[in-house]
């Protein structure tokens, strides 16, 4: 049996439930709810120490880290492969899978954070609330960016560089899909599988124009949309309140990001 726990909006959930999609491995979702801190009870930390998701379940063995479960997932059903048999392909398709752990996923986190998760949990906690959540955190850098964009929002210093490492991937992703159909060569692999749910999250936040003088990032983008996959992965997942408060505050800072590119 194999069970994926994610919730619908995370990012490396959507890597996940992408992967099983493309290679029609069936799957059972357990839902954990962020916002009740259902991934920081004792049960759940069993899984993943991190208090994170997602977490892949199979046989009775958690594993958890998105870029390690997108590997395992390969591993274990070779059908439909989304990794390259060639050792110098392969390992080119690592780069772009390790790109998120470097930095572009806490950027995301960053800019998320900054735009729209920070006015929904102050409208539905107080101060006090928000210090516990903070102090709960296993992961002490994370409660110490997530302290810093309560208090400064989408001004935070963070943000700044979050905004500019998204810029430099997309700068990346244009120059290479100059030359070639997917991130990694003419098949669609896990290198555009690690980085789709960045770009998807970029465009529900209504920052699409970070791609608008790149035609081959907008190429590919609306390639990925066309995937039976992205509907079943990702788009069935959404949330219809929460995609609209993401675009509002979105819009509501893409002033902001379009100055910070030109700067
Ligand atoms: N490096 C981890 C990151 C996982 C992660 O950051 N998950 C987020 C959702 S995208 C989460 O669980 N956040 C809960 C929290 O911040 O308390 C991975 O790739 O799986």
């Amino acid at each position: 049996m194999l069970a994926v726990y994610h919730d619908n909006l995370s990012v490396c959930a959507q890597k996940v439930r992408m992967a099983l999609e493309e290679k029609a491995v069936p799957w059972e979702s357990r839902y954990i709810d962020l916002m009740k801190q259902e991934h920081l009870t004792q049960e759940y930390l069993q899984m993943n120490p991190r208090g994170l998701v997602p977490v892949l379940l199979h046989e009775g063995h958690a594993i958890y880290e998105s870029t390690i479960i997108l590997e395992y997932i390969e591993d274990a059903f070779p059908d439909h492969p989304l990794r390259p048999a060639n050792a110098l392909a392969r390992a080119r398709m690592r780069l772009w899978t390790k790109i998120p752990d470097d930095g572009l996923h806490v950027a995301c986190a960053s800019v998320t954070y900054a735009s729209a998760f920070v006015h929904q949990l102050k409208q539905h906690h107080d101060a006090k609330e928000l210090a516990d959540r903070l102090v709960k955190l296993p992961d002490r850098a994370r409660a110490a960016r997530q302290k810093q964009i309560l208090e400064l929002e989408f001004e935070a210093p963070i943000v700044k560089d979050a905004v500019l490492l998204h810029d430099k991937v997309l700068k990346e992703m244009d120059a290479t899909l100059g030359r070639t159909t997917w991130l990694n060569g003419d098949d669609f692999s896990l290198a555009d599988i690690a980085i789709i749910p960045y770009v998807t999250r970029l465009d529900r936040l209504g920052l699409e124009g970070m791609w608008a003088a790149r035609p081959n990032v907008a190429r590919w983008f609306a390639a990925v949309q066309s995937r039976p996959s992205f509907n079943t992965a990702i788009t069935a997942f959404g949330s219809t309140a929460y995609d609209d408060e993401l675009k509002k505050r979105g819009i509501d800072v893409w002033p902001q990001v379009r100055a910070l590119l030109a700067a």
